[in-house]
């Protein structure tokens, strides 16, 4: 049992509540939370420590990143999907080869920038064992990808092997869960019985869908950019779309799903994917990709999760950076409220999106909090504000308790 305390604590309750000079008394859990002096004359066994000028807040939640790809620097085409897609597909493998080192690098790259949860997609299984074993809360998202009706049943039994791997590292810690890659690349049989797998072993679900207006065009008129894709790339001579958007859709009735960038979607869309899930921005990855951002009004701010993606399609996993991207991309909110919407979305809506007792500091969550160090009183009534514009690295991140940048 310890105490710490620092001059600012963001709850991240439904108010936005801030508690000055106050302090956290916790085990694995937290206990109490109150005046810190209070907490102190107390719990007079507890160990103390006091973090002035600073802030603690529960841990970042990341929903949707690809560590696998972490190697990645400047090898993929950005400024539309399909320069994108056409240059994962032909320089992948040099990326993919050796990423062990890029991938630890990743993980503390997310605990320095105060994430303590990930929503992670592996889609090979080399970021398996890593993941397990760091601090990390994950929900493991084993991917499936392929079109092609012969490989059905290879695919399969191929998928059950891996998610099979990711189950003997099942903890309260650690999720396995399945990602459907898309519609434009899933065979409707895997995804159908995938899913259903899903909702009988009750696992969490993930799925790329509508990043671009050519994955709808493909969808609805079975033309264009994917049409030539599949052509040319994949050697198909007559190609249909595997679903309508609303068959997809149908499939994850009833589950609870992170659907992924949905750029180009349309309100009822959005309407039923929020019926049991929740909606993934990641705005650097759409803007390096699709060359435009999430309407998020129309989405709702309940809705939404914010993620990095992978370094595939991105500059860098520090969750700290893609906060402040959303801060200044969405410039029709006013800064001081936004930025404490954009805190609840990357603590409470995150943990809750993913399934953890945690993003909220309140009796009884686990103790995963964050400490940042920002030297300054915070200008009152905009503490949201101050803490994205001059939050950089964490100085301690507690994790069930345990400090894992100690
Ligand atoms: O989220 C981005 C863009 N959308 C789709 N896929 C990926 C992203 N970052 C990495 N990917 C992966 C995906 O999981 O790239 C491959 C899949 O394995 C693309 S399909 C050849
Ligand atoms: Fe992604």
């Amino acid at each position: 049992m310890q105490i710490i305390g620092a001059s600012y604590l963001f709850l991240c309750d439904r108010e936005f509540s801030i508690l000055k000079n106050a302090g956290l008394l916790f085990d694995t859990r937290i206990l109490a939370i109150g005046d810190y002096e209070v907490l102190r004359q107390t719990y007079l066994d507890a160990k103390a420590n006091f973090y002035e000028y600073s802030v603690i807040l529960p841990t970042f939640a990341n929903p949707h990143i690809h560590f696998e790809f972490s190697a990645n620097k400047m090898s993929f085409a950005y400024g539309g999907f399909d320069r994108w897609l056409d240059s994962v597909m032909a320089r992948r493998d040099e990326v993919l080869a050796d990423s062990t080192q890029a991938i630890k690098e990743s993980i503390k790259e997310q605990i320095r920038s105060g994430v303590g949860m990930v929503g992670a997609i592996s889609s090979y299984g080399d970021d398996l064992e890593l993941l397990a074993k760091s601090p990390l809360k994950v929900n493991y998202f084993n991917e499936i990808i392929g079109s092609n009706p012969s490989a059905i049943d290879f695919l399969y039994n191929h998928f059950l092997k891996r998610l099979d791997d990711s189950m003997q590292y099942k903890s309260s810690r650690f999720k396995p869960g399945i990602a459907i890659h898309s519609p434009y690349s899933v065979h409707y049989v895997l995804a159908k019985k995938l899913l259903n797998l899903a909702r009988d072993s009750n696992l969490p679900t993930s799925v790329h869908f509508l990043e671009s207006e050519l994955e709808r065009e493909w969808l609805e008129k079975e033309s264009g950019w994917f049409k030539q894709f599949y052509q040319e790339r994949l050697g198909v001579d007559n190609p249909r779309a595997l679903y309508s958007i609303n068959e997809f859709l149908e499939l994850f009735s009833g589950l609870n799903t992170l659907f992924v960038h949905t750029l180009a979607a349309k309100n009822d869309e959005w309407k039923k994917m929020c019926e049991g899930g929740k909606i993934v921005t990641c705005p650097r990855s759409n803007r390096l990709l699709n060359n435009r951002l999430l309407d998020i009004e129309a989405v709702g701010l309940d809705n939404l999760v914010i993620a990095t993606d992978g370094k595939s399609s991105n500059v860098n996993l520090n969750y700290l950076d893609e906060l402040q991207m959303m801060l200044f991309s969405y410039a029709n909110y006013d800064c001081a409220v936004f930025a404490k919407d954009i805190l609840a979305m990357a603590t409470r809506q995150g943990a809750l999106a993913l399934g953890f007792n945690s993003g909220v500091l309140k009796e009884g969550m686990s103790a995963d909090f964050s400490i940042f160090k920002l030297g300054s009183i915070l200008y009152d009534g905009q503490e949201a504000l101050q803490f994205l514009l001059h939050a950089r690295e964490a100085e301690a991140v507690y994790i069930d308790g345990i400090n894992v940048l100690g």
